[in-house]
């Protein structure tokens, strides 16, 4: 299976709720690894051009609120099918439709509140990572 990487950002409430190592335990014992991580407090412009395709959601403005309410923690994720992996461990975007041990139904509150994303393709992925990340601030760790 493919090597893939792929972006991981764990919201407001979830640093808030000091839940950045519980998380990070999650991603490390489903065999990703961390191979980029800085945190941030996104402002409007950054908030609101990462969450672009949602422009026209009702939703959209409270989610760009919520996203620069607190820090955030900004990863890049490494692994065998990393992409889909994340996105199963992490669980459903609504809390009460996540399956049992998932990231969301341990740590999120609701639909608006949810814990963390992750990249829905290898397109996505793709576009995350730069939109954060600098080449040089991707690091190798194979050794
Ligand atoms: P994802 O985060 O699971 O990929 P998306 O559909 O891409 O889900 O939505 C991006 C984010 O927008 C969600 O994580 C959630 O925070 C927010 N969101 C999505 N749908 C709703 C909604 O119906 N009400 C409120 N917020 C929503």
């Amino acid at each position: 299976m493919a090597i893939e990487r792929t972006l991981s950002i764990i919201k407001p409430d979830a640093v808030g709720g000091n839940h950045i190592g519980a998380i990070y335990s999650r991603f490390e014992e489903a065999g990703l690894k961390i191979v980029g991580a800085k945190m941030l407090h996104l402002d409007d412009e950054k908030a609101g051009g990462f969450y672009a395709e949602h422009k026209e959601r009702p939703f959209y403005n409270d989610l760009v609120s919520f996203m620069t309410s607190g820090p955030v923690v900004v990863s890049v994720l490494e692994g065998e099918n990393a992409i889909a992996k994340h996105r199963e461990i992490m669980g459903a975007t609504n809390p009460a439709e996540a399956a049992e041990g998932t990231i969301r139904k341990d740590f999120a509150s609701s639909i608006d509140e949810n814990a963390v994303h992750g990249s829905d393709s290898a397109e996505s992925a793709k576009r995350e990572i730069a939109y954060f990340f600098s080449d040089n601030e991707v690091l190798d760790r194979t050794r």
